[in-house]
């Protein structure tokens, strides 16, 4: 009757349940004997290829020629990498600024360094205010140093696919060129026929499938020419092998597919490797001493904590620091500079909080809000997000003044059915939009200057045409009674890592409301509580905790009503590392009977 009464909830709630897929089921089910496990797969998944290729391959046959190979021109970019370390020449790496683009050069810097033990390799770290990839500034500067120091390579990694014109200016002057990345090649300015090998799985020709991170690219290109140029032994290897939570950090940071067999074994060697005894670098070493409550370092801790920290030098000040970080050679100098990277990030909030409070212009209703501030450059996107929630709206763009004459701004959805780059599609052709691009919940744009007004007001109409639904939740499985939240818990710690395409499961439960307590802090409403799940027998004996952000201003005068009530909750399943390792309940929605 209880299970009855959540159906019944869920069609007036326009919830819907995931329909798995029988084979894969099937086949998990066989493998591990537990229905709550097989589900998260089976819901996820359409065949078992990837499911077979995590089962069957392990790192070894990653680090491997045969399977190298398929990216695109990397055997051509051994040959070129080959030539200039056997003639000694000057090999510079170029990156950009955010935690893929300075892994990579940190990746890079280490491999040349300790692997190759070759000194001639240098590390340029792109900033901001020069525009995004390898830019006009970066091009100077180094045919700048090449009058007085010649250059025989560069190396570009996370950029390079869009800046053909840019990098022929390098072939011009007698610099060999390797372009490695990971992002689409630009269809007007791709590098193709211009640099001596472009190294990207992207590119139409391509017959390497896997979605990997600039990072990743690199550092395959580095191991395939130790692999086929140098025969390395095996003490070598397991020096590339002690570089991979590098690649993992990028994976999560990056958000590429978590569906992807290759990424999924990243993220899992990272986080088993990372959470050892074994000895890691001071990098590693310092960020697992700043972790507290608990020992254990996870997705969430990488992704909201390391990540926005080593973004932070990029956003506000000199990307270099985090690179400096990340290559430190001793703990006393991974210690500082961490140190010194959390200043800049409690100055980033600090900024970013101020900003909120002060916006130079702000156009806002129900669904659209589009804000203007000077000198904020960096945190555009982040305060779009806070935007979100300070005024309540379904969409929120954010400019600042970056570049002459015009603004650049960020955009965040919190709505998928209201897609950001469908939008700017249709403006197009408007003459104040410069430049766009991103996806359907985040976007970038660049505008002429003076036109936030008239964008808002198109914007506005555009989304007046539509009609915006309310969000509509698929979940993976209705939880009725104590023991199948027990094993639901522990299947979701084993289906790890979640991410793009590989989603952490949802669930829906009646809870019973015991205590609870409602914190608004930075225009936020939190509620954190305890609850007691609804069982057909009464209440649960245990205690779960829960979490839960109000989206909207109805949502938020709701739960400050809100008394020892039983209401319906699609939420998230993990572990309160803060308190005592509990059951953490995060509450997507709550739904009141
Ligand atoms: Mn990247």
């Amino acid at each position: 009757m209880l299970r009855k009464e959540i159906k019944k909830g869920m069609e007036k709630f326009n919830i819907e349940l995931s329909k798995p897929n029988k084979q894969v089921y099937n086949h998990v089910l066989e493998k591990t004997k537990s229905r709550e496990r097989s589900l998260i797969p089976a819901n996820r998944y359409n065949n078992l290829y990837n499911i077979n290729k995590y089962e069957h391959t392990n790192l070894r046959h990653i680090m491997n020629l045969k399977f190298l190979k398929h990216i695109p021109d990397i055997d051509k970019a051994s040959e070129v990498i080959k030539k200039h370390i056997d003639n000694k020449n000057l090999i510079y790496q170029v990156i950009d600024y955010d935690v893929d683009g300075i892994t990579s050069g940190a990746v890079g810097f280490l491999i040349f360094k300790k692997i190759f033990k070759y000194k001639r390799y240098k590390v340029i770290v792109n900033n901001r205010s020069w525009k995004n990839g390898v830019n006009e500034t970066i091009i100077n500067d180094i045919l700048e140093k090449h009058k007085k120091q010649p250059i025989g390579l560069v190396i570009t990694s996370d950029h390079g696919s869009s800046d053909g014109d840019r990098l022929q200016r390098l072939k011009d002057a007698g610099i060999d060129v390797i372009v490695t990345d990971h992002h689409l090649p630009s269809e007007s300015n791709s590098p193709l026929n211009i640099v001596d090998a472009f190294v990207n799985h992207k590119r139409i020709d391509s017959l390497f499938t896997n979605d990997i991170t600039g990072t990743a690219v690199l550092y395959f290109t580095y191991l395939y020419y130790a692999l086929k140029q140098l025969n390395i032994e095996k003490d070598k290897l397991d020096m590339f092998y002690d570089l991979l939570p590098y690649i993992g950090l990028t994976t999560i940071s990056d958000s590429v597919d978590m569906g992807d067999w290759v990424n999924r074994k990243f993220v899992k060697f990272t986080l088993n490797v990372i959470n050892s005894n074994r000895k890691l670098s001071p990098f590693w070493e310092v960020v697992k001493d700043r972790v507290f409550g608990t020992w254990f370092i996870d997705q969430e801790f990488i992704s909201f904590n390391l990540v926005a920290k080593l973004n932070s030098p990029g956003r506000i000040a000199n990307p270099e620091l985090s690179f400096k970080l990340m290559i430190a050679d001793t703990l006393q100098k991974a210690d500082y500079m961490l140190t010194e990277v959390e200043k800049i990030n409690d100055e980033r909030k600090q900024i970013q909080n101020d900003a909120i409070k002060n916006l130079d212009i702000e156009l806002t209703n129900t669904d659209l809000t589009v804000a203007y501030k000077k000198d904020i450059s960096g945190i555009q996107g982040i305060l779009a997000s806070k935007l979100l929630y300070k005024n309540q709206s379904t969409i929120a763009f954010c400019f600042t003044d970056e570049h002459e004459g015009t603004i650049s701004g960020s955009a965040r959805s919190i709505n998928k059915d209201v897609s950001l780059i469908e939008l700017l599609n249709k403006l197009k052709n408007k003459d104040y939009i410069l430049r766009y691009g991103g996806h359907a919940m985040a976007c970038g744009v660049e505008l002429k200057k003076d036109s936030v007004e008239d964008f808002y007001n198109d914007i506005n109409n555009l989304l007046k045409e539509k009609t915006i639904n309310s969000t509509h939740y698929i979940i993976d499985d209705i939880i009725d009674n104590e023991k199948q939240l027990y094993k639901t818990f522990m299947s979701n710690v084993n289906e790890l890592p979640y991410g793009q395409n590989y989603s952490q499961p949802l669930y829906i439960s009646k809870f019973k409301v015991i205590n609870k307590k409602i914190i608004e802090k930075n225009g936020n409403t939190f509620l954190i509580g305890t609850i007691k799940l609804v069982t057909n027998n009464g209440l649960s004996k245990s205690n779960f905790k829960i979490f839960h952000t109000a989206e909207t201003r109805k949502e938020k005068e709701r739960l400050l009503r809100l008394t020892d009530e039983e209401v319906l909750i699609v939420y998230n399943i993990g572990l309160n590392k803060y308190r005592e390792n509990k059951i953490n309940i995060t509450a997507e929605k709550i739904f009141y009977l």
